[in-house]
């Protein structure tokens, strides 16, 4: 049996949907699979680096991320978890989101990490990212948890960014 991969709707701040905290997934199975080919597919659409299943209205710990060139290397992560190993250590980085589209705003955090994650087959995962993929997996985590890069801004900024997306709709 075949199954054509799908694109879904990225929802958009301020909607309310993308507040949920998202919860651990206990079954790796073959709806798990096609959740995350479609997460894949839905983020290549629109030239992503990542996307949390959060953002299409999924409320499970899983998120999708590839900052290759090629678009070639995907990485799947489910129930993520981050160490943060030196919390002196802080980087700015300019970060946008697919739903915040069109914005971005310089946003600091711990460049030093753990991630611990479950792949596909619910095998247990450790890396020591490095670079952009360290502020991605961040801001993957941070959908997870029902928050936007907006959230790190002043609430002024954050208004105005709001008043711009409503208008634009
Ligand atoms: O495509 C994305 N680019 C990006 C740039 C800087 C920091 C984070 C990101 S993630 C973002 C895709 C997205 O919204 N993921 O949730
Ligand atoms: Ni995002």
């Amino acid at each position: 049996r075949i199954r054509i991969m799908a694109i879904r709707k990225i929802l958009k701040f301020p909607d309310q949907d993308l507040r949920t905290k998202a919860e651990n997934t206990a079954v790796f199975d073959d709806e798990l699979k096609i959740l995350t080919d479609d997460m894949l597919e839905t983020m290549y659409s629109v030239n992503g680096i990542g996307l949390a299943a959060t953002q299409i209205g999924i409320h499970k710990r899983v998120a999708v991320i590839d900052i290759s060139p090629e678009k070639n290397e995907p990485l799947i992560i489910i129930n993520p978890e981050v160490e943060i190993l030196d919390a002196t250590k802080k980087e700015d980085y300019d970060e946008g989101c697919l739903s915040v589209p069109g914005f971005f705003e310089t946003i600091s955090r711990p460049s030093e990490i753990k991630l611990i994650y479950k792949n596909l087959e619910g095998s247990q995962k450790e890396i020591k990212p490095e670079g952009l993929l360290t502020k991605v997996i961040q801001h993957e985590l941070d959908h997870l948890n029902g928050r936007l890069f907006v959230d790190h801004i002043s609430q002024l900024k954050r208004r105005r960014i709001r008043n711009k997306i409503v208008k634009q709709k």
